[in-house]
């Protein structure tokens, strides 16, 4: 897909500040530090749109990025980072989930897994439930770069075979130091909205 722009909206801490322009949305989920910014930067070609740390926990809020005047990415706080006080866990934790459970606007869930890592618990009860609320997801396992090879088909194998159980084939194969599944990334992305219009 072409850019022609991609501008920050904000940053929303609460629910009541979603915006409210009815555009669709497609949002990026993972456990924290999984490099959810970093791939949102990817499909952006933009260094620094969404803001990437080595220290878990960078993202806090959920961050609306308006594409091409047409639709939003959602930069999400990732889950399972422990180094936080309870409370503030559990105020992202209710952002996060609100959000998933009640956005009308949410075409698609781009569920990012380290590709070196079998997936967590914490992934699967996501897929669980987005399984549950029909919530139309794509899988992709990043940081495949760190990896070659038998090791990368390896990993990938294992990973297919513990998501089988809510119907997902494939595990897009995506790098962002490299730029590798960006094409077969947009083309999920881009069928996701296809249905308002936005992209011929
Ligand atoms: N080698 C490699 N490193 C990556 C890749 N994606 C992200 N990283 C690195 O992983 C770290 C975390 O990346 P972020 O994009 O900030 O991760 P995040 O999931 O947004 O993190 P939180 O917002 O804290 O949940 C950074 O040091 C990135 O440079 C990748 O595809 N390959
Ligand atoms: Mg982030």
């Amino acid at each position: 897909m072409k850019i022609t722009s991609a501008e920050f909206i904000k940053s929303v801490a609460s629910l009541d500040q979603l915006p409210k322009d009815g555009l669709p949305e497609v949002a990026f989920a993972g456990r924290s530090n999984v490099g959810k910014s970093s791939l949102l930067n990817t499909l952006l070609n933009r260094k620094k749109m969404a803001l990437v740390s080595s220290t878990p926990g960078k993202t806090k809020h959920l961050n609306f990025f308006k594409i091409n005047q047409r639709f939003y990415f959602v930069d999400l706080p990732g889950y399972g980072f422990a180094r936080i006080s309870k409370n503030t866990y559990n105020q992202w934790k209710n952002l996060l989930d609100g959000y998933l459970r009640t956005s009308p606007h949410l075409k698609l869930l781009v569920v990012i897994i380290d590709l070196r890592h079998e997936i967590t618990p914490m992934d699967i009860d996501l897929l669980t439930w987005l399984s549950f609320k029909r919530i139309p997801f794509v899988l992709v396992g990043t940081k495949s770069d760190k990896l070659s090879g038998n090791g990368l088909r390896r990993q990938l194998e294992i990973n297919k075979k513990l998501v089988a159980q809510f119907g997902v084939n494939e595990i897009l194969d995506f790098s962002s130091l490299t730029g590798k599944g960006r094409v077969q990334l947009w083309r999920e992305i881009s069928k996701s909205i296809h249905g308002e219009g936005i992209i011929n």
